[in-house]
């Protein structure tokens, strides 16, 4: 079987070419096993691109490195956009350039997602809008149809004031004053599988450098500690503007480097932007 590996910012996935069968033609054991950075090839994550439906281009599913299953996955998707446009060149005979700028209508556990290639190797994603509701993220941190915006939590015997994002899949932000004191490989976990959570959590801390600059550390539901993620660089500047701490548009520098986001003020949807990089083909 054939895979590419390709990475968003350090947050890495296995893509696989999937097109001829509605059903990802791994088990999410045989993912696990793939995404082992000793036993296997190494990745944050397993995707499929997949035959769409609902009147959609494509599919996408993802399996995380736990074999869990996330709605959706930001930089994934924009791997999955140059994977998808490099499938389409080869089979022309063309080149990456020739075909883009194109978009593509992906279909997502967290509806259809629109990722559009812009031709200088960045990947815009219209993410559509997020939801803030607590049955939507879903926690039970309160009723069912109130925000989470700066409310207080109890983790591992601190109090922590966050704020919730769904982007399709559960987000909860906490600002910090500095980003690199924060002992996310113990306080990550604790987060990810807090009893508010019944589908667990991506845990983001974030530091407003300035309005237009956010620096943020993640820890990702079913992936632990991840260099980047896309889906959580959106909820940050969703909870920045609903706390005061953000711009609509802002840059958020990850471990593995920045993506610009924007929460549209004219149809309420995130707009994020950013790289997509091949790293190597390979034969399993
Ligand atoms: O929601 C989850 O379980 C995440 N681990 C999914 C992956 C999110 C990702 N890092 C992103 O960029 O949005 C791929």
């Amino acid at each position: 079987m054939e895979f590419t590996k390709y990475h968003g910012l350090g947050n890495d996935f296995i893509l696989i070419d999937n097109r001829s069968s509605s059903e990802p033609c791994l088990t999410p054991e045989q993912s696990v096993q793939m995404c082992s950075r000793h036993f296997g090839i190494g990745a944050d994550g397993v995707i499929f691109a997949l035959p769409g439906q609902n009147g959609n281009d494509y599919t996408m599913r993802i399996f995380n490195s736990d074999g869990s299953e996330p709605e959706m996955c930001g930089n994934g998707i924009r791997c999955l956009a140059q994977f998808l446009a490099e499938l389409e060149a080869t089979a022309l005979g063309a080149g990456i350039e020739e075909i883009s700028p194109r978009s593509y209508r992906i279909h997502t556990l967290a509806g259809t997602i629109t990722p559009r290639l812009k031709g200088n190797g960045l990947v815009t994603v219209d993410m559509g809008q997020p939801q803030l509701s607590a049955a939507s993220i879903p926690t039970t941190l309160v009723s069912g149809d109130q925000k989470i915006v700066n409310q207080s939590l109890e983790v591992a015997g601190q109090s922590w004031s966050v704020t919730c994002v769904s982007m399709g899949n559960p987000h909860c932000v906490t600002f910090v004053d500095d980003v690199a004191a924060v002992p996310l490989e113990t306080i990550g976990p604790v987060f990810e599988h807090h009893s508010v959570f019944p589908q667990r959590t991506n845990t983001e801390f974030i530091q407003a450098v300035t309005p237009t600059y956010l620096k943020m550390r993640v820890w990702e539901r079913g992936a632990g500690a991840t260099l980047a993620c896309g889906t959580g660089a959106c909820a940050a500047v969703v909870a920045g503007v609903l706390t005061g701490k953000s711009d609509r548009h802002a840059t958020i520098e990850l471990p593995g480097g920045c993506l610009e986001i924007e929460w549209s003020q004219l149809d309420g949807r995130v707009y994020m932007t950013g790289p997509a990089t091949k790293v190597f083909t390979g034969k399993i």
